[in-house]
């Protein structure tokens, strides 16, 4: 079975002209000759793909329309991207893309810009590797120092990313390392390779780029941005990029943040950094994503005024209405660090009259590194349907004009993503960039039906799927860090229990646990005002132990471990319940996986069920680790009588 074979055995006529028709025109031979279909030039047809000129649905460049009348189907689009895209809709809808009748239906991407950010390193890095955060084999893009001479696999991702409804992908890693920096300039050939082969798809590629490249590869003496020679650097520099490459994307920059230089150095504002670049890049129709995550990395525990969540916002909230209009500010989605739980940045909403982008982490950094099952679609949902300024506001999926973006989790892995299971992350993600108001289980069951397309027929297999998937995002809560607190993890690679493994370092991401509570103050009126960022339904829901929500208690407040939640459960109790619980679910799932032997290719089904074996000891490990930690603290036993060490 191929989720291409309903579109392969019709007769399909394609209308128009151009790069991406063409692609188009290649998809559905190369779908007919497999399952003995017909590209047609005229007669009868069974679906029309048409290009047509003028835009009088209001499809714009990527939208198509979609219908289906006498007994036949149509997508039109006033775009070639739009035909693309109502191609793979054709093959998502299946069968019943060629049933009954169906009304005209307008399909269109509410986000402008779909990117995945790629933390890939051209050189291997000594303590990040290939690839940062990376755990999914190599770089798609880069080995051995240069561009990998696979294009046919580049453009294979491209494809794959245009049939999750992707546009954009930047090539190497935000931390731009001395080989990286060269991309810009004298190694630009090796990028339009790579442009080269995700163009196809309707991939356009960004790069990211130093601040300090005036100084590091133009020999200058500053690269303060208001400087004349630095404009004009710049400005030479992305002339020549966009020789080498027409369709150039942008940059995307991390600017004074974790050791990367930036403008702070020359005493200047972000948005003189942010509009410099803009600048350069306006006259091609480029942009810069200049990204939000600006904070001091080498804090001293032991000074709790400062708190690294507030730091973004205290950072642009005053900038707003000061970048260009082809700025885009790329704000993580939450004030930390993609946590399993966060509550969704305050940035987000805080500056009207900046476009903003919003940045999510397909790579499992901190959800488990690929080992484990954790579906996100739930949790980047939920940052979208937020709404910043209560509930008569726009949501942050209807206000992040500038796009959304996620930190790939794909690699040169035979299955892409390492763990073949969290291909449903990256395909939640374009789809949610596509409709950030879609519903992620109708998202989940959509790949599930594509991936695995035995699971339209098999009813055990999709249902299996589900199980395994749905609740996976909150089962690795479970059995990690409590209640919002956050990291607890193994300093350095972030994988597995460390419960004060950040606790005494610079980093600023503290649990503050004693003998008597444990949690981070960030009220008003005791705290460090973090509440206080938010619009006003939400700074006082969150200012109040009593109203805030119990997933963001610690987060927000340090509380006593006997403190009684809304759930009617003390934190200690919680803590040791909610660990039991997640292991138990962990254990359930690697169970209904093991029953789904016969249903699934043995290879597909062996990397998962092996991986689920690492899963099932990690969160054993994360559960002892932690309940330990708070029974030897508190000194309050388990209400049940377990067994913890
Ligand atoms: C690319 C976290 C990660 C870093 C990453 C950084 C960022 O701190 O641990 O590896 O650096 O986020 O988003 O820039």
């Amino acid at each position: 079975m191929d989720a291409f074979r309903p579109l392969g055995t019709r007769r399909t006529l394609i209308r128009g002209t151009g790069p991406l028709v063409e692609t188009v025109r290649a998809e559905v031979t190369s779908a007919c000759e497999r399952f003995g279909g017909e590209v047609v030039r005229d007669g009868p047809y069974d679906l029309l793909l048409d290009l047509v000129a003028g835009d009088d649905l209001g499809l714009g460049a990527e939208g198509f329309a979609f219908a289906r009348a006498g007994g036949t189907t149509t997508v039109t689009a006033s775009g070639q991207h739009g035909v693309l895209y109502g191609l793979f809709h054709v093959v998502r809808v299946g069968e019943d893309a060629f049933r009954g009748t169906r009304a005209r239906e307008v399909h269109r991407p509410a986000a402008a810009l779909r990117m995945l950010d790629h933390w890939d390193n051209v050189a291997v890095h000594p303590v990040m590797g290939q690839v940062e955060r990376g755990y999914a084999g190599g770089s798609l893009f880069w080995r051995d120092g240069r561009a990998r001479g696979d294009f046919a696999q580049v453009r294979a991702y491209g494809r794959l990313l245009a049939a999750c409804g992707v546009n954009a992908v930047s090539v190497n890693n935000v931390n731009v390392h001395e080989a990286e920096a060269r991309l810009l300039t004298d190694r630009i050939g090796e990028v339009a390779d790579l442009a080269g082969a995700l163009r196809p798809y309707g991939i356009r590629t960004h790069l990211s780029v130093t601040f300090a490249a005036p100084v590091v590869l133009g020999g200058l003496s500053t690269a303060d941005p208001l400087d004349e020679a630095v404009r004009g650097w710049w400005a030479e520099a992305v002339h020549g990029v966009y020789e080498a490459i027409p369709d150039f994307g942008g940059f995307v920059v991390k600017a004074d943040s974790e050791g990367q230089p930036g403008p702070f150095t020359y005493g200047r504002s972000h948005a003189d950094g942010a509009n410099m670049l803009a600048t350069a890049l306006a006259p091609f129709g480029g942009t810069v994503h200049w990204r939000a995550f600006v904070y001091d990395h080498r804090q001293d525990w032991r000074d709790r005024s400062t708190d690294r969540a507030r730091a973004a916002y205290d950072h642009f909230a005053p900038l707003d209405g000061e970048f260009a209009d082809n700025a885009v500010l790329q704000v993580k989605h939450g004030p930390m660090d993609f946590q399993v739980r966060e509550p969704v940045s305050p940035v987000l909403g805080a500056l009207p009259r900046t476009r903003f982008a919003v940045e999510v982490q397909a790579t499992q950094e901190y959800t488990g590194q690929q080992r484990h099952v954790c579906w996100l679609g739930p949790m980047w949902s939920e940052v979208l349907r937020f709404r910043p300024d209560g509930e008569q506001g726009a949501t942050v999926g209807e206000l992040a004009q500038g796009g959304l973006v996620a930190v790939s989790n794909v690699g040169d892995d035979p299955f892409w993503t390492g763990h073949p299971l969290a291909q449903a992350n990256l395909y939640t993600f374009g789809r949610l960039a596509w409709r950030p108001d879609a519903d992620p289980h109708h998202i989940l069951d959509e790949w599930i039906a594509l991936t695995l397309p035995s699971a339209s027929t098999s009813e055990r297999l999709a249902a299996g799927l589900r199980a395994v998937l749905h609740g996976s995002w909150r089962t690795y809560e479970k059995y990690t860090a409590p209640l919002g607190v956050g990291f607890m993890v193994q300093p350095g690679h972030h994988y597995g229990p460390g419960v004060d493994g950040y606790e005494y370092s610079p980093w600023g991401t503290y649990h503050f646990a004693d003998r008597d509570g444990i949690g981070v103050d960030r009220s008003a009126a005791t705290g460090t005002g973090y509440a206080a960022q938010y619009a006003k339904p939400w700074a006082e829901l969150y200012e109040s132990v009593a109203s805030c929500p119990d997933e963001l208690l610690l987060f927000f407040h340090h509380v006593p471990y006997g403190h009684v939640l809304r759930s009617g459960k003390t934190v200690v109790q919680h803590i040791y319940d909610t660990r039991f619980e997640g292991v138990e679910e962990a254990e359930e799932a690697r169970r209904v996986w093991a029953g789904l032997a016969d249903l699934v290719e043995p290879a597909r089904h062996a990397r998962v069920a092996e991986r689920f074996e690492e899963q099932v000891r990690c969160a054993r490990e994360w559960r002892d680790q932690v309940n330990s930690y708070f029974l030897r603290k508190s000194g309050i036993p388990d209400e049940r009588g377990r067994t913890i060490h």
